[in-house]
């Protein structure tokens, strides 16, 4: 190429434009024929650096011989030069692109994951089938206005016996049949205790729900185990009759196994009520008929029950001249057995995982 300052006739200058143009023609056939040969990304950036580097690109050093020229001469081979460094950086970006959509497809196809495969179930811990069963019997009492309280395990005589009116003589507070753990300390062997408790605190009216665990020197089998769960309701007011002992008990089976559930009261004794009674309710299974459930009698045993003794209201600081009250209680594990139909109740003590996952 001319040197700067150099003087240019006319017809030079065409011969010159000439070789220019031939110069880029040949250059893009070049770049042509060379992209036509790249088959690797690490290829495509060897051809953008040999050509566009902004060391030792081809057209890198083309553009600085521009320099040289005169101004007329750079304007014309500058523009020629520009365009063909576009066309080599677009040819070059187009490849580049390319490959970058080749290895995203590569990857998608690596990394597919087929979404309609059933999920993986998160393991979570489930309730014990006796807690289910004491929340859905704490549910219905505390619709009807009861609190659920709690108490000691360990309680005294007084508790556990002398306020409920138990005799001093009366077998249940025999060694033989209670824990003690000294001279007047015993584990509980029903909750009432925890009635006594709520006695003492509030007067009446009372209403009371007392879910807890109950020890009894019982040898364990299928249907007994030294430790058991029960639930004991007490409710005390003015004019408190047996009616209402029984509509209760009459709402709580409804709510509990189905509006066709029937009850009975079966006279009976117990020290802390007078009158006492058995309730039993119609068989959920059969609906009275008959069935292996309820061992073909159609009724199913749920526990004891009656108007609170007089001495049990006064030992407790409630006068039984103004107030009367009904108490009832029931055994959970008995009925856990039956509703969920184990054939031994220890499976409930066990803590084997096996079985209680199957509780929800
Ligand atoms: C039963 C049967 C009958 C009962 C009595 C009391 C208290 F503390 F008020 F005297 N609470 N629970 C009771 C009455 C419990 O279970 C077989």
């Amino acid at each position: 190429m001319p040197t700067q300052g150099s003087r240019i006739y006319p017809e030079v200058l065409g011969q010159l434009l000439e070789m220019m143009n031939e110069r880029l023609k040949q250059l893009r056939e070049d770049f042509d024929r060379e992209i036509g040969l790249v088959t690797t990304e690490t290829e495509a950036t060897e051809l953008r650096d040999r050509w566009v580097g902004r060391k030792s690109g081809l057209l890198t050093a083309e553009m600085k011989t521009l320099g040289k020229l005169t101004p007329e001469d750079r304007r014309l081979a500058g523009q020629g030069l520009n365009d063909l460094k576009t066309y080599v950086e677009a040819g070059i970006e187009r490849l580049q692109l390319g490959f970058a959509a080749g290895r995203e497809a590569e990857q998608l196809v690596r990394e597919r994951i087929d979404v309609t495969l059933p999920g993986r179930r998160i393991a979570t811990g489930h309730l014990h089938p006796i807690t289910l069963l004491r929340e859905k019997i704490e549910d219905i009492f505390v619709s009807m206005g009861y609190t659920i309280e709690d108490g000691p395990e360990i309680e005294t005589d007084f508790y556990n016996f002398d306020a409920l009116n138990i005799p001093s003589n009366h077998p249940a507070r025999s060694w033989q049949d209670t824990f003690y753990l000294g001279d007047h300390l015993a584990l509980r062997s029903q909750t009432s205790t925890v009635q006594i408790h709520a006695m003492q605190r509030r007067q009446p009216p009372l209403r009371v729900l007392a879910p807890g665990r109950v020890f009894r020197r019982d040898t364990p089998d299928a249907t007994h185990n030294p430790m058991f769960y029960q639930v004991e309701g007490l409710l005390v007011d003015r004019g408190i009759t047996l009616g209402d002992l029984k509509g209760t008990i009459q709402e709580f089976v409804h709510r509990m196994f189905g509006p066709e559930t029937q009850t009975r009261f079966r006279p009976s004794y117990f020290p802390f009520v007078e009158p006492g009674a058995e309730i039993d309710y119609s068989c959920f299974k059969c609906n009275g008929t008959g069935c292996r459930v309820c061992k073909g009698s159609g009724w199913i045993e749920m526990g004891g029950s009656g108007m609170v003794h007089p001495n049990v209201l006064r030992t407790a600081g409630i006068d039984p001249e103004v107030f009367s009250g009904f108490a009832f209680g029931l055994g959970l594990d008995r009925l856990c057995a039956l509703m969920y139909g184990l054939d031994d109740i220890r499976l409930l003590y066990e803590n084997d995982v096996r079985f209680l996952e199957q509780f929800t």
